[in-house]
This record gives structure tokens, C-alpha cells and sequence, in this order.
């Protein structure tokens, strides 16, 4: 099987299908070359990055843009460094569709040939997008829009159908601040149009991985991380068809580099979806932040890979911020080495992550007046765990509340969200946030968090002043 193949339904969730389609690919083109050279030891680094990348089973892409192609100076490097592609504008709606009905698939065909014939799979990007709209859509509003957005979805997909690794089905689709639903002409066709979209894009082309992507979803605490997480948690929870979620990781002055951006990448996979570093780029191209980046991706199990935004810093959008892993001038920035070093550093056999284990403790009936606490372990990979609490009011309005419980064997919080938290020796006192404390009679709220050590359900209790 190339490296350009798409594994076939069923075998392409979970990721190992990707991964071992990945790793064969590579190996077929190592063996090809060791064949006519030295022998390499099994355990030697690998030179390029999507070599390194493929020997934990990921991938490691670039933007590619059209107009490039043929600069040889970019397609050298393009093609030595690495196996995943997205076209940078190629296959948005205002390529795609210029006129309503009339597909033009003649520079996103050139950014897919040139990727399939040189062994790299393919992102698609983007099929339903408030931005890069052409003048008949933008125009358009209500039941034509929707229509006009299952078209376009419809068509593209049909023309790629089997072509494409995955796809972001939505891009962008939240506000920055509130953590809401971004205004756009597809918001107000009505809140469903998300979902919607997910659903058609299945159906035009079960194989294809289907994403939501968005940029300014990697802060943990950030309200827009915990809208898409909702959203995305909601889509799992009704069987709305998504299969990954694309943190874009354009790290600047303004959006800097999360330390808890591993945190964000854990709590998205335990929701059971893919999560991939779609279009990184990080102002000034620390070489650290760089590393650290990586090594986010390589300790999530479901991390299935790293995009940058672009080849060379002359290049990316942001050229000014020389964000990305080659100079100008095709050199290799100390960026690129620490890259390339933690691809090499990552562990080729990593350790099963364990089915979670879903175990609810019973739901204590509650008192009147009273509160109950419920802890739920909805998620656990070695050495941590995820779980969510909910807090429960009896048959009066609780307001205010303070859940508490004891570790039985030396855990500790690394994340909790939703409310407040203060550790006293193996017991952990949580209070709720200004937005959570007051709950209607028999109504709950919930907050959860993440954990260090083994997966534990302990028995929580509940006071409300
Ligand atoms: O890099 C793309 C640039 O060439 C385009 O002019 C721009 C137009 O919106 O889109 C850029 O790519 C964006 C991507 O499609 C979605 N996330 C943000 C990217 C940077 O703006």
C-alpha cells in the first residue's frame, strides 16, 4: 500500500489505519532506497520530517499553494520533508464553485496530483466557511443558502471521493470571545447548519475522516476551546457523524503558545475523535515552543499529526513573523532540528492506551435542600485519566455548592474547568465557578478535569451553604 492510499473504511478509525498505512509507505520507499545503499539499522533517526513522524504512525504536512509548484526550490523541500499535504486556498468554495453549479477543480486537481504522484496524502480544506465565500454565496441567506452549502459539500466531495485522507468539514465556525457561535450568513440558516454539513459530508464520502477546524481552540481555558468542545462533545453524544478536530496553532503575540495546550489535545481525543495540529505556525519560530508543540502531539495517542502553514518563511501568510520550520532562503532553522529531534525521541511502540472504562458511581438520592455529587471517569491513558462531576440539587435550589472527595493512592489535578479547586493533603476541595453555583431545584451542573496517576472513581460529597 503507498503512502497516497487511503485505508479502507473500518480500518481508518481509530488512526491506526492511517498509521499503518503510513508506516507501510515509508517503509516501501526506505526499502526501496536502503536497497541501493547501506543498510540502516532499524532503530537509526529518521532525515525528514515525515519519515520521523511515521515511525509513531503520524504524519507530518505543509500547506502547499498552486502557484508554487513550480518554484523547484519549494517543491524540493516540499516533497523531501513531507508525506500529508493541504492545499493552502485551493479547494475553498470561492475556488471551487466560482459560479453557482460550476465546479473548477483545476488548481486544487494540480495541489492533489502533485501530492498523490509524489507518495502524500491529502487534507481537504475547507467545504462550509464563513470566509473565502464567492459573490453568489455571499449574496445568498436562509433555505437557498442551505441548499446552496449541501451543493457545494455534494459536489467537491463527489470529485475527491476516495482521494482524501480528511476533510475540514467547518471551518472557523465559532466566535473568538463568548465562546458562542460565530455571526455568519450559514449561522443564521439556523444553529443545525453545523451538524448538517457532518451529515452530508458522510454521505458523499464514507471514507474520508471528517473534521471541525478552528484556530484559537488550543488555550484549554479559553471560552471559544470550551464552545467547540461542547459542540463536538453534543455531535458524539447524538452520532452526529465527526471524526476529528483540526486545532489550526497560528501562535502569536496575541494567541500565544498554551502550556495547557496538551491538556486541550487530551480532553478532544477523550471525547473519541482524532485531533491533528492542522496549520501551525508560531511567530519568530521558537525552537522550544517548536519541541514543545510536537511533543503535545506525540504524547496524545489519537494526535494523528502536524501541519505547518506553509514551506518557507517567505512563504506563509505571515511572512513578516518568520513562523515557520525553513528560511527564506530553503535553510533549515534550529526549529526545523528540534522538530525533527522529538519525532526521533518518540517512543515506536507506544503502550496501548486502555479502553476507557467508564465506571459512574451510583447516583446517591439527593436531600431536599441539599446537594449530591457524582464522579463520572470518562477517560484514561497511562499515568492520567479524565472525569466529569456532576452536581446534582435535591428538590430545592442549591446556590452555591462544594463537592469534596479523597485520592485513594496519590493522585493530583492537572486541569479542572468549570469550577474552582484547592488540594489539602489526598483530599480535593472543588467550589463552583461565578457562572455554575446557582442550581433550580432537581437541575445540576457539571465541571470536570484531568488527573495525574491511576484512574480512580472516588465517592464525592456535596455541601451548599
Ligand atoms: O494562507 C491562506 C491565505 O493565503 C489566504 O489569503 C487566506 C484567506 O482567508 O487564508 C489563509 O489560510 C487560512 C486558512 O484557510 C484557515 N485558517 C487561517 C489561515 C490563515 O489565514
Amino acid at each position: 500500500m503507498g503512502a497516497n492510499a487511503i485505508p479502507p473504511p473500518g480500518t481508518r478509525r481509530p488512526v491506526s489505519g492511517l498509521r499503518r498505512a503510513l508506516i507501510a509507505g515509508t517503509l516501501g520507499v526506505l526499502g526501496t532506497i536502503t536497497a541501493l545503499t547501506l543498510p540502516a539499522p532499524s532503530d537509526a533517526a529518521a532525515s525528514t520530517l515525515g519519515a520521523a513522524a511515521a515511525q509513531s504512525g503520524r504524519y507530518f504536512g505543509t500547506a502547499i499553494n498552486a502557484g508554487k509548484l513550480n518554484d523547484s526550490a519549494y517543491t524540493t523541500i516540499a516533497n523531501r520533508e513531507f508525506n500529508m499535504v493541504t492545499a493552502e486556498n485551493e479547494m475553498k468554495i470561492d475556488a471551487t464553485e466560482p459560479n453557482r453549479g460550476q465546479f473548477n477543480f483545476t488548481n486544487g486537481d494540480r495541489v492533489h496530483n502533485w501530492a498523490v504522484q509524489n507518495g502524500k496524502q491529502v487534507r481537504g480544506h475547507t467545504l462550509a466557511w464563513h470566509s473565502q465565500q464567492p459573490g453568489w454565496m455571499q449574496s445568498l441567506s436562509g433555505s437557498a443558502l442551505r441548499q446552496a452549502m449541501i451543493d457545494h459539500i455534494n459536489g467537491v466531495m463527489a470529485h475527491y471521493k476516495g482521494k482524501i485522507y480528511a476533510w475540514d468539514v467547518v471551518n472557523e465556525a465559532f466566535d473568538d470571545g463568548s465562546g458562542g457561535r460565530r455571526d455568519s450568513n450559514l449561522q443564521r440558516t439556523g444553529n443545525d447548519w453545523i451538524e448538517v454539513a457532518f451529515r452530508t459530508a458522510r454521505a458523499a464520502d464514507p471514507a474520508a475522516e471528517l473534521c471541525y477546524n478552528d484556530y484559537n481552540i488550543d488555550n484549554w481555558t479559553w471560552a471559544k476551546t470550551q464552545g467547540v468542545y461542547n459542540m463536538v462533545r453534543d455531535f458524539k453524544s447524538r452520532g452526529v457523524p465527526i471524526d476529528c478536530v483540526g486545532l489550526q496553532a497560528h501562535f502569536n503575540g496575541g494567541s500565544p503558545y498554551p502550556s495547557n495546550f496538551r491538556t486541550t489535545l487530551q480532553n478532544f481525543a477523550a471525547l473519541g475523535v482524532d485531533v491533528a495540529i492542522t496549520e501551525l505556525d508560531i511567530q519568530g519560530a521558537s525552537a522550544t515552543t517548536y519541541a514543545n508543540v510536537t511533543n503535545d502531539c506525540l504524547a496524545v495517542p489519537r494526535c494523528v499529526g502536524i501541519t505547518t502553514w506553509g514551506v518557507r518563511d517567505s512563504d506563509s501568510w505571515r511572512s513578516g513573523d518568520t513562523p515557520l520550520l525553513f528560511d527564506g532562503n530553503g535553510n533549515k532553522k534550529a526549529a526545523y532540528t528540534s522538530v525533527l529531534n522529538a519525532l526521533n525521541a518518540a517512543d515506536p511502540n507506544p503502550t496501548p492506551t486502555p479502553t476507557p472504562t467508564v465506571t459512574p458511581t451510583p447516583t446517591p438520592t439527593p436531600e431536599p435542600g441539599a446537594c449530591s455529587a457524582t464522579i463520572t471517569t470518562v477517560n484514561s491513558w497511562q499515568g492520567g485519566f479524565q472525569s466529569t462531576v456532576t452536581v446534582r440539587a435535591g428538590t430545592s435550589p442549591v446556590n452555591g455548592w462544594t463537592v469534596r472527595w479523597t485520592w485513594p493512592g496519590g493522585q493530583a489535578i492537572s486541569s479542572l474547568w468549570n469550577g474552582t479547586h484547592t488540594v489539602s493533603g489526598s483530599t480535593v476541595t472543588v467550589r463552583n465557578a461565578p457562572y455554575n453555583g446557582s442550581i433550580a431545584a432537581n437541575g445540576s451542573a457539571t465541571f470536570g478535569f484531568t488527573a495525574n496517576g491511576a484512574a480512580t472513581t472516588p465517592t464525592a460529597t456535596c455541601a451548599s451553604p
